[in-house]
């Protein structure tokens, strides 16, 4: 059993996806331990991303992260993490597989709906920085 952050990001919520996303995570046996929604502010985006702190567009990843209502979520079940990232699709849209998320919504490879965990790492770094332990169910 394995656990992963997945956001919604601005332009999916933007876009009333927030129930198409959990629809495909719970059609492929995934389960929804944790849910909320906020807003980021610019310095908290900035906590989130900090791996890509030297990457050109870190600026602007951040700025969008904060334009609107996000939705963060625990994602859990067997091979969460690959599960979550191969519904997604690949960053870039234009790349991305069909019938994935991002082949199917976004607009480009910034705005590009939803966030997912991309290793067991990340996941332990990304989980706690939104949800406590007793909030997991
Ligand atoms: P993924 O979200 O597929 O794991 P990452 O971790 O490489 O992709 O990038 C994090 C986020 O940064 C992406 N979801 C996307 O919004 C943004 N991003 C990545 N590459 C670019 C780029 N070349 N130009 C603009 N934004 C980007």
């Amino acid at each position: 059993m394995e656990r992963t952050l997945a956001i919604v990001k601005p332009d999916g919520v933007k876009k009333n996806l927030i129930g198409e996303v959990i629809r495909r995570f719970e059609q492929k046996g995934l389960r929804i331990a944790a849910l909320k929604m906020l807003n980021l502010s610019k310095d908290e985006a900035k906590g989130f991303y900090i791996v890509h702190k030297e990457r050109p567009f870190y600026e602007s990843l951040t700025s969008f992260m904060t334009e609107g209502p996000i939705v963060v979520m625990v994602v859990e079940g067997e091979h969460a993490i690959h599960k979550v990232r191969e519904i997604m699709g690949a960053t870039n849209p234009r790349d991305a597989a069909p019938k994935t998320i991002r082949a199917d919504f976004a607009s480009d490879i910034e705005h590009n709906i939803i966030h997912g965990s991309d290793s067991k790492e990340s996941a332990a770094y990304e989980i706690p920085f939104f949800f406590s332990s007793i909030e997991i169910m």
